[in-house]
């Protein structure tokens, strides 16, 4: 109960903040995007990493609000970038099952959207497996208002869940994220290189990109260029980094 109410606060306070962690795109080599992932600077604990307060977040539905702060920030920080004359980039945001399944879900991007200027095609939502465990139909609704609104769609962590490889056929996505378990052992383990090799191809074949997290040794790096990989994110590039970092490094590709 003391750390809801902590937790609660720190909205009020403004004590989180948006680090960026780049996403290359390994066919040209330059930066694609960023993944956007949320940070609590606590005045006393110091800095909070999320798989500490998410899952409570998850439990007394503080996710809604902290995840679209989250969202709308992403949106203002990338068309800010835009207006410096950045090359374009695209700015991806974690979405809770429980942010998909708000009614209002649809209506909170396009207000992000709004506010800040962006570009749809400049968003890219990442949602988990595990939101297309029920109610498909409001699923299969919202993720036809999402693509009509023109924003991207990746899956995260895919393979860690639990639905089946039907939904690729129903939910037309983006990017496939390849979870960084399989990533890990890539160059050690056979059984990781097979599954890691058939994804690749699998969403070729079906016109959606791969994108391989946890990208930490040349090796790795080396692997998925031989299979193809579109893009990658990982400590071998760069771990996530404040705002101004972030800036600091697209500044010098510029
Ligand atoms: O950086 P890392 O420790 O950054 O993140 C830990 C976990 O927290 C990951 O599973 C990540 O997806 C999740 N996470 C980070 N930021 C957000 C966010 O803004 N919203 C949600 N729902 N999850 C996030
Ligand atoms: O669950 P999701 O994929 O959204 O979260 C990504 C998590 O992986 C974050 O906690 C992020 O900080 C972490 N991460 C990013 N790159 C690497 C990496 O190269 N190695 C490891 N171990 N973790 C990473
Ligand atoms: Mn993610
Ligand atoms: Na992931």
């Amino acid at each position: 109960l003391n750390m809801e109410i902590n937790l609660r606060k720190a909205l009020e306070r403004g004590e989180f903040r948006v680090f960026y962690q780049p996403i290359v795109n390994l066919k040209n080599g330059t930066v694609f995007g960023m993944e956007s992932l949320v940070r609590w600077i606590h005045p006393e604990w110091g800095m909070i990493s999320p798989g500490e307060f998410i899952p409570l977040a998850e439990e007394t539905g503080l996710i809604v609000p902290i995840g679209n702060w989250v969202l709308k920030q992403a949106c203002v920080q990338n068309k800010e970038w835009q207006r410096q004359g950045y090359a374009p980039l695209v700015v991806s945001v974690n979405i809770s099952a429980i942010q998909f399944h708000q009614l209002n879900f649809v209506q909170i991007v396009m207000d992000a959207l709004d506010e800040s200027g962006l570009s749809p095609d400049l968003l890219c939502l990442e949602i988990t497996e595990n939101i297309a465990m029920n109610n498909v139909p409001y699923i299969l609704d919202t993720m036809q208002k999402l693509k009509l609104l023109g924003v991207r769609i990746s899956i995260d962590d895919f393979g860690t869940g639990y639905s089946s490889l039907s939904y690729l056929k129903r939910f037309r996505v983006h990017t496939l994220k390849i979870d960084q378990s399989f990533i890990r052992d890539v160059t050690s383990d056979e059984d990781n290189a097979a599954i890691v090799t058939a994804l690749i191809a699998m969403s070729h074949r079906l016109k959606i990109k791969s994108l391989a997290e946890g990208v930490e040794t040349q090796d790795q790096l080396e692997f998925l260029i031989s299979q193809g990989c579109d893009e990658i994110q990982g400590y071998v590039f760069s771990k996530p980094m404040p705002a101004s970092e972030f800036e600091y490094m697209i500044k010098e590709n510029k």
